[in-house]
């Protein structure tokens, strides 16, 4: 069990009583054999099934009983008997319908779609309510993704290191390809279909435009070539300077009319190759990168060049709202909605604004973007990020889910109906269009993700993309199922310290709302004192903004104001500091170190206590997890065993620093029941990280 196989293990069922029903339930398969395109489907049911139920399941042109039945109403006579047009005609194209039903007497179960991609994820789901080991004689299930564009964002450079990346190097093996097709794009494709995953963006954001030449697209066909039975589209990230840098061109103002017709050439070339190519994700004046803006355009105005160049072929372009200047402004928090906002209703209709979920940089913690709700011309599309940028690395064991899904339920109170998950699944304004992603944490550690639980955030991704009503628990506990076992001791156990990670880790790194007090530049660890970067935005002092009076960013209207930027009923929540929750506190007040919590306590108190359960708590993660041992492999289990042994050092490094640095301006002491930090402030200042991957 190295974990390469993620939570397609398809061991056969250990529970007898349950395998032999099963078994009785499912004798073979029937897939119309000339039916090229359902093959993906057929092969992976055929090894789905096979292991499962430990025996080959045989192909079988006869429906005889216990068939289960693969096929499109349009091919399928039998189908179009026993399947209502009605009951298709929500479907779209991607969802699916599985039945069992009785046909001249024979019971079999039927999966079928109004195209090939709906057959395969009807497949992947049958294979999953086994290997949760759910009940499967009276099957009526129909269902359709949420949202339309699901998409891993990979972090991928041309020489394989990965931007952020914690698992290895890029899987994309550039030098073997085109010729050579690893057999891990194949199961990548598989693991991503399995989920729902749509698309996968294969390059970096901070973007080369090397990618773009004919040497570099013909490597990219190849992949598309291979993930296409997955109903897998590839994307690139498009360098908006380009023109410039590849075509020889003076300029690449989007404006220009010899630019234009360069993305537009580009783009047929492009086509080519790839017929079914998905389109471009653009990072553009953000973080030195060029873009419209350096030719006094808009940000509309490069996106919609590129969406003129790619509309032909149904493309689209996903344009980050990830932006700030080259000028520290006064707060990083307001720019982009300050840069998009004006631009609402100016897009091109195959463009997307991609946003990411919280308004300064993945942190453990952020409300919600204040875009969502702010531009309802535009559809939106969600960012979040899987690689753990700012959560620990591969290292520590936090599960996203809760994270992410505080964002999808939180209200914009934009319209009635605006969460911030019907904003994006397009329910709230209409939308056709609607996208979310993922920045991938992925990479060639055997077991993909580096952190064995890192599979999970990957695993949410998919699930949440397809159906934004899953809860945290539902998908920690169909992926613990599949991943790791089935029985319920470790089950309930392991699902509860998953839900629990993630405030566990807003702990012991940044909590009541504090953020973005990492290392600076590798982001590495504590470093609530770092004030030495290039600009001031990129200092933990600038964020947390410490002093003897108390500590928190001011962003009420006495401060920065960043709260004028959502709807009136968000802004009052947060605004006061009666009613701001706890866990914003420091996102948008400078609160006095004396300032008396709910609890009574106060702020510093407090601080030490969140900063000590955290410790405390990943601890009882330590102990839950050794009482696991006798349920699963050996391998994985010391794997993760000695990873929260990290994590404990790093939880207490984490709250050591940040609570010695905080006091040398509170000027309290940390209460005397806790244990005493091992190290001086100065031990803390002093390390160095050379090691630390960006
Ligand atoms: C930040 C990362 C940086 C990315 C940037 C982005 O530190 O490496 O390039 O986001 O999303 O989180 O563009």
């Amino acid at each position: 069990e190295d974990g390469y196989r993620l939570w397609l293990r398809y061991n056969t069922i250990d529970n007898p009583a349950l395998l032999q029903q099963y078994r009785q339930q499912i004798t073979s398969i029937n897939c119309p054999v000339d039916d090229g395109k359902l093959v993906a489907a057929n092969q992976e049911l055929q090894t789905g099934l096979s292991g499962l139920l430990g025996k080959k399941v045989p192909a079988q042109p006869a429906i005889i009983n216990g068939a289960v039945l693969l096929g499109l109403p349009e091919r399928s006579p039998v189908i179009r008997k026993l399947v209502a047009d009605s009951a298709l005609a929500h479907l779209g194209d991607e969802g699916f319908i599985i039945r069992t039903v009785m046909y001249e007497g024979k019971n079999i179960t039927l999966i079928t779609a109004n195209k090939e991609a709906g057959i395969l994820y009807g497949v992947f789901h049958f294979l999953r309510l086994m290997q949760t080991q759910q009940p499967i004689r009276q099957l009526s299930i129909t269902s359709a993704p949420k949202i339309k564009i699901r998409l891993l964002n990979h972090w991928d450079n041309l020489n394989r290191t990965v931007e952020r990346g914690y698992a290895g190097s890029s899987i994309w093996d550039w030098q073997r390809l085109p010729g050579y097709i690893d057999q891990r794009y194949i199961d990548y494709a598989r693991a991503n279909a399995s989920i729902g995953i749509n698309g996968t963006v294969l390059t970096n954001v901070n973007a080369n435009a090397i990618i773009l030449t004919d040497e570099w697209l013909q490597k990219i066909a190849a992949l598309a070539n291979a993930f296409r039975p997955y109903n897998i589209k590839v994307y690139l990230t498009a360098r908006f300077s380009a023109p410039v840098e590849i075509g020889k061109l003076k300029t690449a103002d989007p404006l220009n009319e010899e630019v234009r017709k360069w993305w537009k050439d580009k783009t047929d070339e492009i086509y080519k190759y790839i017929p079914d190519f998905g389109g471009f994700l653009v990072k553009a004046n953000s973080e030195g990168q060029p873009g419209p803006q350096n030719y006094n355009r808009t940000h509309a105005d490069g996106a919609n060049m590129l969406a003129d160049a790619v509309a032909p072929h149904g493309g689209i372009i996903m344009w980050r709202a990830f932006v700030y200047s080259n000028e520290t402004p006064e707060d990083r928090f307001k720019q982009a909605y300050n840069d998009f906002k004006p631009l609402d209703g100016q897009f091109r209709k195959n463009v997307l604004v991609q946003v990411k979920n919280g308004p300064i940089d993945f942190q453990p913690r952020e409300p919600f973007h204040p875009l969502f709700g702010a531009m309802p011309q535009t559809p939106l599309m969600m960012e979040y990020q899987l690689t753990q940028e700012y959560l620990g690395f591969a290292t520590h064991l936090v599960y996203m889910a809760p994270l992410f899904k505080e964002v999808l339920d939180a209200d914009t109170h934009a319209k009635n109906n605006s969460t911030v998950a019907q904003i994006v699944d397009g329910t709230t304004d209409g939308h056709t269009l609607s996208g979310m992603a993922g920045v991938s944490n992925i990479g060639s550690d055997i077991n993909w993700t580096g952190h064995p639980f890192g599979q999970a955030n990957w695993y949410t991704l998919g699930r949440l993309a397809w159906d934004n009503t899953l809860t945290s628990a539902q998908i920690a506990n169909e992926w613990l199922r599949q991943t790791f076992t089935n029985k319920s001791a470790f089950v309930d156990t392991v699902q509860k310290l998953m839900l629990a990670s993630r405030e566990i880790m807003v702990n012991y790194m940044t909590p009541l709302g504090l953020h973005h007090i990492m290392g600076y530049g590798h982001h590495y660890g504590p470093a609530p004192w770092y004030n030495k970067a290039p600009r001031a935005d990129w200092n933990p002092v600038y964020f947390h903004k410490a002093d003897s009076i108390g500590i928190g960013f001011n962003r009420t209207a006495t401060g920065s104001n960043a709260l004028a930027q959502y709807q009136p009923a968000v802004r009052q929540q947060f605004e006061e500091l009666a009613t701001c929750p706890e866990a914003f506190l420091l996102w948008f007040h400078h609160v006095p170190w004396d300032y008396k919590m709910h609890s009574g306590k106060t702020l510093w108190e407090t601080l030490c206590d969140k900063y000590y359960s955290g410790v405390d708590s990943v601890r009882w993660i330590q102990r839950s997890w050794n009482g696991m041992k006798n349920y699963i492999d050996a391998e994985r289990f010391s794997e993760v065993k000695q990873l929260l042994a990290i994590q404990e050092q790093e939880a207490v490094w984490w709250r050591n620093a940040c609570l010695l640095y905080f006091q040398t301006f509170s000027n309290k002491p940390i209460p005397a029941r806790y244990e005493k930090p091992d190290h001086t402030l100065a031990y803390y200042e002093g390390l160095e990280f050379p090691y630390a991957p960006h």
